[in-house]
Parts: structure tokens; sequence; C-alpha cells
């Protein structure tokens, strides 16, 4: 702006020096009223250039605010929504319930292969805290493997996050369940089948579905 001015200033300087050039001792009344409104032509139109890029200035200024602003916007607002899909939706192909993310294998694989496929998944074979969390879970397959075990000891069932499995005793057993039966079954899976509903042991090495479960956040 202020060049602007500068130069602009120059000019008329020079516009000026060239009339000057030129002296006439008698100007003609008509060439001296010429040569004197000469000068004052150029602060007008330099006055309006001045004016112009002062305006120019300000929408200038105007708009790098309007954008600072669209792009701080922009910016929180894909800040947001990252933070937000990150604390509140489970991965793709994954069921919801609570703050808990649940994958329900198609395949089938004894326990210790399900199990090592939910570790490979960021997660690890379901705990079912609650008749609630049963009850979600028992639609999605006739028979899949829950993380339950006693090999440790056998009758005593414990989760895979070591906590005991139905201390409360709010789950549902399938009827007769547990009964270590055909010579052992140390591992958990839950049934929902026509008059077998409910959680079951069943030999470790059985082939069947599995569900996984990881916590949000
Ligand atoms: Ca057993
Ligand atoms: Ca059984």
């Amino acid at each position: 702006m202020a060049v602007f001015f500068h130069s602009a200033q120059s000019d008329v300087a020079y516009e000026v020096g060239e009339y000057q050039q030129f002296p006439r001792p008698e100007p003609e009344p008509v060439a001296a009223a010429a040569a004197a409104a000469a000068p004052k032509r150029p602060p007008r139109s330099n006055s309006r250039h001045l004016l112009a890029v002062l305006l120019s200035f300000g929408i200038l200024c105007v708009l790098q605010a309007v954008l600072n602003i669209l792009l701080r916007v922009g910016l929180s607002g894909s800040t947001e929504k990252g933070v937000s899909t990150e604390e509140e939706a489970c991965p793709q192909g994954w069921r919801q319930l609570g703050s808990s993310c649940y994958y329900v294998s198609s395949q089938r694989r004894n326990w210790d292969g399900s199990r090592q496929d939910c570790l490979r998944r960021d997660a690890d074979l379901v705990v079912i805290n609650s008749r609630q969390e049963q009850d979600f879970l028992a639609g999605f397959a006739m028979a899949a493997w829950v993380g339950m075990t006693d090999r440790q000891e056998e009758g005593s069932w414990i989760w895979v996050d070591g906590t005991p499995v139905d201390k409360d005793g709010r789950l549902l057993w399938a009827p007769g369940q547990p009964d270590d039966a055909y010579g052992g079954e140390d591992c958990g899976d839950l049934r929902a089948m026509e008059m077998f509903v409910g959680l079951n042991d069943f030999n470790c090495s059985a082939r069947v579905r599995w569900i996984c479960e990881k916590l949000l956040g």
C-alpha cells in the first residue's frame, strides 16, 4: 500500500517536472490553465488508487479471516469425528452391546484355535458378566466358544480374565450342565438350540464357531 502510494507520488512529481522543463515566460491563458489544472488531476486519481488499494486490502483481510474460521471449524470437526468414531463405534463386522464389541466367527475351530484368533484381533474369547450379555449373544450362533474353562481344576470354571464364572448365579446353564461328559469337557460354549439353551461344557478339541469380545475406549 505504502509503496504504491509512493510511486504514485513520484509519477506526479515527474509529470510536474516535465511541465517545468518547458519554461514559458508568458504562457497563454488556456495553456496556463491546463498546466495549472494538470497537477490537480493526479492527486484525485491517486486518492482513487489509494481507496481501491485500501478496499482490496480490506477485502483480503476479511477473506483471510473467513478462511481462518472455516479452516479451524473444519479441523475441529474432523478431530471430533475421529475421536468419536474411535471411542463409540465397533470395528466393521462387530456387534456392540454397551461398551463391548463382539465378533462372531463364521468358521469353526477348537477352543484354543478360537482363542488365538481373538487375540490376533486384539480381543479375547468373550467373558460373560451378566444375563443381559448372555441373552444378547445367544442369538448369533447355535453353538459358539466362550472364554471359560475348568482345565486348571475340574469343576472350577474361570473366565479368561481370571474371574470365576457365574459367581452370582445369574447366568443360565443349559439343562444338566456342566456334566463333564464323554470322558471330560473342560471348555465352555454357549448354546442356542431347541431344548438346549445356555452355557455348556464341551470337549476342547471340538470345532464350533466362537465369539470374541473387546472393550471400547
Ligand atoms: Ca470339565
Ligand atoms: Ca457338557
